[in-house]
């Protein structure tokens, strides 16, 4: 009865596997890593040194980041837009700095959490949107130390607590300027912000490089800058190369990355997706993006805000999140994590409870994540896979039945097991491809990780 059962099924399979050949055939991943000494194509003018290289394997191999949207902002507890969307002027957001004294601010916390959540980087706001600088700038009084009460460098008490717990700092630095004098031509954004219908473009783009200037020799060594705003001027003469000559030549190892919703631009790192995994354009900020040959990194938040909401509850949930992570890894992508940290300095507790959680998963299971990069076979509606070496993994995310049909693998499968278990798993070969005898008991309701040893 089982046998004939098997062979029905197995007939199906062989069906569904010929009719979808072009398809199902195992597949190189697009994002692959550029082998080092190998100049990116986006690069034209841009020949990365072996440290950045060296940066861009670690960065592959890391998987996780956190990402801190944090500013004066969270004040008002109703994100990071709130000066565009609430149409407030200049001289009424300018009341909001006085109001900012994080007195419960705690570097170490934050960066213990972030490591026990099993990340290995933070990208925080330097600077967002709205213009008001987290550190101690001298190119401008518009930053945390002239204007608020709490007159201390966020960012320089950060970078010595990520020194110490090895982790790597990443700034995340807005080209979008709704507060500066100079940003004008206005974009698409910011117009209810009273300015006077003037200023100097190229002395704007002094500024925000004369900042960059100081988030390059101020912190030690830096992650990377990663980049944002762009997509307000798209027609606009940002001297990128300059920009970027400038991060490369203070920073050879640090990866620039640019949030302009577009294929890499010569003298980028790594490539981000916002709210999608690479190649999707489920949240409209990729209809213009298109996957390059760089690192992948895929964004998203834990609610639906990147600043601190007072107001915001639709939290994903542990297991939404954790299939995030998994999926951008068969994405070859890396997943950067949001929290809007509260005015105080505190997190708020459903996020503190999310990364605990996420950290205790990777705890038993990142091996199947980190150091990996996407698998042979490309991502399906079941799940990923990713691979380290010779070792293959499936994450079987969305599977009902038993069987579960596959293309062929390249080379000689050595062993099959449960990661969670050891149990050996029941493959049948059928010749054009593979099927996974997978038993109920067996599945777990996160994640079913079986690991191909070839
Ligand atoms: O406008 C920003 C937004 O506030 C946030 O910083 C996100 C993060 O990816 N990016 C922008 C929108 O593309």
């Amino acid at each position: 009865m089982r046998s004939r059962r098997y062979l029905l099924v197995l007939s199906v399979v062989l069906l569904v596997i010929q009719a979808g050949a072009s398809r199902f055939f195992v597949q190189a991943q697009a994002g692959q890593a550029v082998p080092a000494g190998t100049a990116p194509a986006a690069g034209a003018s841009y020949t990365p040194t072996a440290g950045n290289l060296a940066a861009r394997q670690w960065f592959q191999d890391s998987k996780f980041g956190l990402f801190v949207h944090w500013g004066v902002y969270s004040v008002l507890g109703d994100g990071e837009w709130v000066m565009n969307n609430k149409k407030m002027t200049i001289a009424e957001y300018e009341k909001l700095p006085p109001e900012f004294n994080p007195t419960a601010f705690n570097a170490a916390e934050w960066v213990s959490m972030a490591k026990a959540a099993g990340m290995k980087y933070i990208t925080i706001t330097s600077k967002h949107h709205d213009g008001f600088a987290i550190f101690d700038s001298k190119t401008s009084d518009y930053d945390i130390v002239d204007r608020t009460p709490y007159k201390k460098d966020i960012l320089k008490m950060l970078a010595e607590e990520c020194r110490k717990q090895g982790v790597r700092l990443f700034f995340y630095h807005s080209h979008l300027d709704w507060h500066h004098p100079d940003y004008y031509p206005l974009g698409r954004t910011g117009h209810a912000s009273g300015r006077e219908a003037k200023g100097d473009w190229y002395r704007y783009l002094d500024y925000m490089d004369s900042q960059l200037r100081e988030l390059c020799s101020n912190y030690g060594e830096i992650g990377g800058i990663w980049f944002d705003g762009w997509w307000d001027k798209p027609n606009a003469d940002w001297r990128l190369d300059k920009t970027y000559k400038l991060i490369h030549d203070l920073q050879p190892k640090a990866l620039i990355g640019n949030n302009h919703h577009r294929k890499p631009f010569a003298g980028e790192d790594f490539q981000m997706f916002e709210k999608d995994l690479p190649g999707a354009n489920t949240a409209g900020f990729n209809a213009e993006s298109e996957i390059g040959s760089l690192p992948l990194e895929t964004c998203e938040t834990i609610n639906k805000s990147w600043g601190y909401s007072k107001s915001d509850k639709s939290f994903k949930s542990h297991k939404e999140l954790l299939h995030y992570l998994i999926r951008a890894a068969g994405h070859n992508a890396n997943f950067l994590l949001n929290i809007g940290p509260m005015p105080d300095g505190k997190i708020q507790p459903e996020f503190v409870q999310q990364l605990k959680s996420m950290g205790e998963w990777l705890n038993q299971n990142g091996d199947s994540i980190y150091g990996t990069r996407g698998g042979p076979v490309t991502p399906r509606p079941w799940g990923v896979t990713t691979q380290r070496g010779r070792k293959i993994y499936f994450h079987i995310l969305d599977w009902q039945d038993t069987l579960l049909p596959l293309p062929k693998m390249p080379g000689i499968i050595r062993s099959a097991k449960f990661l969670k278990t050891g149990r050996k798993v029941d493959i049948i070969d059928t010749g054009a491809g593979l099927v996974f005898n997978l038993p109920k008991e067996a599945l777990d309701p996160i994640d079913t990780i079986v690991v191909l040893e070839m």
